[in-house]
């Protein structure tokens, strides 16, 4: 079986539709027919200030929320990146695997300490796409899915992974991202040309897996839609509307041009309504089992030990190998 592997950060109470649609939904078919690991990387989310309560919290919500999402403990390997150190061990070496100009040219890096100001952002923001490198390749994946966003970091790792391979002999998988061509990136729906995010989203334009089925149904119903008022997806001219129908065709299964059939001749309020409901009525039980997994935290902690216990062994092999072709004494 081919092996699968990503990664999602606790950084928010929630996680949003651009999560679902970009991997997680992704994550939960590979499921079938591969050997799937999945990480949420709580090191990752130390790269901006965090509130100790706040990680804990949302790292068990992050949990809660891939179970309610359809991610089984019986099919993949669920666990948390800081329980398994060899992530740790194996991020340094990709650190001395990368060039400085090579990780300053990263995008994320870019928005992201533009943001925080260039010195305030930490060391820890510069050097996270070979944490992630590290992530990736202790595990020998064949695919990654991960949202359009990931794609430079993706493309880094193999860089790293063949530049290693080359100079120590053969060591790691080369990853393949796995990104969909639609749904690859959601939109937020108040800023319609902006990406969907937890950190830097808008509140309103964020629809978030743990609101309630009414802030929800709210927020789509005040989506901001485009000039004209014919329901058509247009990109360029109709950012607003193409979004909403990319949600609508990704949770619903139907075609984009049969939802345009649908609403021809119809308002801007009527598709916005039917997209609400879509949406609130796929994320009602999801939500209501996530809240319901939340409250054994127990049974919880255990589906991540048991996880972590079995990346354990796998990243091991991975970095004992490493270790021997660098020619580190073992
Ligand atoms: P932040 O905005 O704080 O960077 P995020 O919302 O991008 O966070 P991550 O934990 O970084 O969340 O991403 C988890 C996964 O969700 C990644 O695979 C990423 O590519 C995907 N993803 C995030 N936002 C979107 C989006 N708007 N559309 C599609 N996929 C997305
Ligand atoms: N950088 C990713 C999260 C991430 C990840 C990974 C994704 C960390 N490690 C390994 C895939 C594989 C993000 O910001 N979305």
């Amino acid at each position: 079986m081919k092996r699968v592997l990503s990664g999602i950060q606790p950084t928010s109470d929630s996680f949003h539709l651009g999560n679902y649609l970009g991997a997680v939904k992704q994550w939960v078919e590979l499921q079938d027919g591969h050997d799937a690991f999945y990480c949420i990387v709580d090191l990752h989310a130390l790269t901006v200030e965090t509130d100790p309560a706040l990680l804990r919290k949302r790292t068990l919500v992050s949990a809660a929320q891939l179970l309610a999402l359809g991610i089984s403990p019986e099919k993949s390997t669920l666990f948390v990146q800081s329980q398994v150190p060899q992530h740790n061990q194996l991020g340094w070496i990709m650190e001395c695997m990368t060039g400085f100009g090579e990780a300053s040219r990263m995008t994320q890096f870019k928005d992201k300490s533009s943001k925080a100001g260039a010195d305030s952002a930490r060391v820890g923001l510069f050097t996270y796409p070979m944490l992630q490198a590290a992530d990736i390749l202790l595990y020998q994946p064949h695919y990654v899915p991960v949202g359009e966003d990931q794609r430079q970091h993706i493309e880094l790792t193999r860089d790293l992974a063949g530049r290693f391979n080359a100079r120590y002999g053969q060591t790691f998988q080369i990853p393949e991202a796995y990104i969909l061509k639609t749904a690859a990136k959601i939109n937020d729906i108040q800023e319609p040309t902006a990406k969907m995010s937890k950190s830097s989203g808008s509140g309103a334009g964020v629809i978030e897996i743990m609101d309630t089925p009414e802030a929800n149904l709210k927020k789509i119903k005040s989506a901001v839609t485009d000039a004209g008022r014919e329901v058509k997806f247009d990109v360029v001219e109709k950012p607003g509307i193409s979004n909403l129908l990319t949600i609508h065709s990704a949770l619903s299964g139907r075609t984009i041009s049969d939802l345009e059939n649908e609403f021809a001749g119809k308002g801007y309020g009527d598709f916005k309504t039917a997209v609400a409901e879509v949406v609130v009525e796929y994320l009602r039980p999801i939500r209501a089992k996530a809240v319901e997994l939340l409250e054994d935290e127990k049974h919880l902690l255990d589906i991540l030990h048991q996880g972590s216990a079995k990346a354990r062994v796998v990243a091991q092999e991975t970095v004992n190998a490493t270790y021997k072709n660098l020619g580190v004494v073992l």
